[in-house]
């Protein structure tokens, strides 16, 4: 088989997704997704203009050789964009394999771990009451697991608090809006809302959060140990890892399982915190950390070290991303969680699917492929709409984490 032509679909059915397609000349095409919030059209040049060339002959069933390819010869290797880029070429590889096959992709991978994939959604409110209200309603959805971020008193505007309920677009302006931040108001704050919520819902629900990489490793030890009476599933992006080896003073003071890795790109941003086991969970995904292939890595690295995998689910993540993900995650031992921030109505047009959801567990199908396809007619009446994510600052002026 031959790959023949392959193509960027940049689309905006609400917010912006990059997806690349592969044809081959047995007729067979696969979908890869390379979104990259308020980067894409960096991901959509790199496929176009330096991937794409070198695809067209190839033969789609040697992925590994692909990868390998495209990582080893890209010279400027790793970062967002490039393992995005890869990653869009790695699934859409994986989705022709086992379309081949006449398999879903799981199979390919090893078949089922698990009857069901267990998720996760967000709850967010402006206020503590507002956010336990949501979090009652996702318990009525059937969720098992539910994140719950709520607006800080004195603070403009917080992470993880949208108006829109069932879904949250943090790109929300054509250049970056700025955000306040006090990490003294949030560390006061945090904790009052999961006591409200364990006063209300009880013990039944696990129970997540994301400080979203605004602490130092000595508040999140703080946090954390705040939050131990509250049971977490986990606490997730407490803070920044470039330097891995801070998280060794957040394990010094809580037992509160942490959770990091929605923006590693491979295993070397994360390779200290699994050996070390300073995390519980590791967040990489498949669009940003290099496709299926590099994901299987990651994940088998981190279950020799009691790591579980957690996967990036946000809704600046395609359909197609959620999809491959899903064969991952029931296919995967030590699986943890995945993330389902759900996508709009109009999304979900653009990319039919074959992955569900029953209460609070997913399965991606068994379509052969990865079951997700994209609709290239509907698609085109979505055009690009430049969006940045916001950026963040202290009260004093200082720019902070978003
Ligand atoms: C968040 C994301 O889902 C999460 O855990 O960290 O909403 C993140 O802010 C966005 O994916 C950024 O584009
Ligand atoms: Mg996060």
């Amino acid at each position: 088989m031959k790959i023949t032509d392959a193509r960027v679909i940049v689309t905006c059915p609400g917010r912006n997704f990059v997806t690349l397609k592969i044809e081959t000349d047995e007729g067979l095409t696969g979908i890869g997704d390379g979104t990259l919030n308020g980067r894409e059209l960096a991901v959509a040049s790199y496929l176009t203009d330096h991937v794409i060339p070198c695809l067209i002959g190839r033969d789609p069933h040697r992925i590994e050789d692909t990868w390998q390819y495209l990582y080893r010869g890209a010279y400027w290797r790793r970062g967002p964009v490039t393992m995005s880029a890869i990653a869009a070429v790695d699934t859409a590889l994986w989705d022709i394999k086992a379309k081949a096959a006449g398999l879903p992709l799981y199979q390919l991978l090893g078949g089922a771990s698990r009857t069901g994939v267990m998720v996760y959604g967000h709850a967010n409110g402006a206020d503590i009451e507002a956010a336990a209200d949501e979090v009652a309603h996702y318990i009525e959805l059937g969720y098992k697991a539910i994140r719950a971020q709520c607006g800080i008193p004195g603070l403009p505007s917080t992470y993880g608090v949208s108006k829109d309920k069932m879904f949250y677009e943090p790109a929300d302006a054509d250049l970056p809006t700025e955000n306040i931040w006090s990490t003294s108001k949030y560390l006061d704050h945090v904790p009052k809302l999961f006591e409200t919520l364990r006063d209300r819902f009880g013990w039944d629900h696990h129970l997540l959060h994301d400080a979203h990489h605004r602490l130092t490793p000595i508040e999140a030890g703080r946090l954390g140990k705040s939050l131990e009476p509250y049971r977490l599933f986990w606490l997730e992006d407490a803070v920044p890892t470039e330097n891995q080896e801070g998280f060794r003073i957040v394990r010094q003071h809580t037992t509160q399982p942490l959770a990091v890795g929605e923006i590693f790109n491979t295993i070397w941003d994360a390779k200290t915190l699994i050996e070390e086991q300073l995390i519980d969970y590791i967040r990489a995904t498949v669009v940003h950390a290099g496709g299926i292939t590099h994901l299987r890595r990651i994940a088998d690295f981190a279950g020799l070290h009691h790591v579980r995998t957690g996967c990036h689910g946000a809704t600046d993540l395609s359909p197609v991303c959620m999809g491959a993900a899903l064969h991952f995650d029931l296919w995967v031992p030590n699986f943890g969680v995945q993330e389902y921030m759900r996508h709009t109505e109009a999304t979900d047009a653009v990319f039919p699917h074959a992955y569900s959801f029953a209460g609070g567990y997913m399965h991606p199908g068994d379509t052969p492929g990865h079951g997700v396809e994209i609709d290239e007619a509907l698609a085109a009446k979505y055009p690009y709409s430049r969006a940045f994510l916001p950026v963040n600052r202290l009260e004093d002026g200082t720019m902070w984490n978003w």
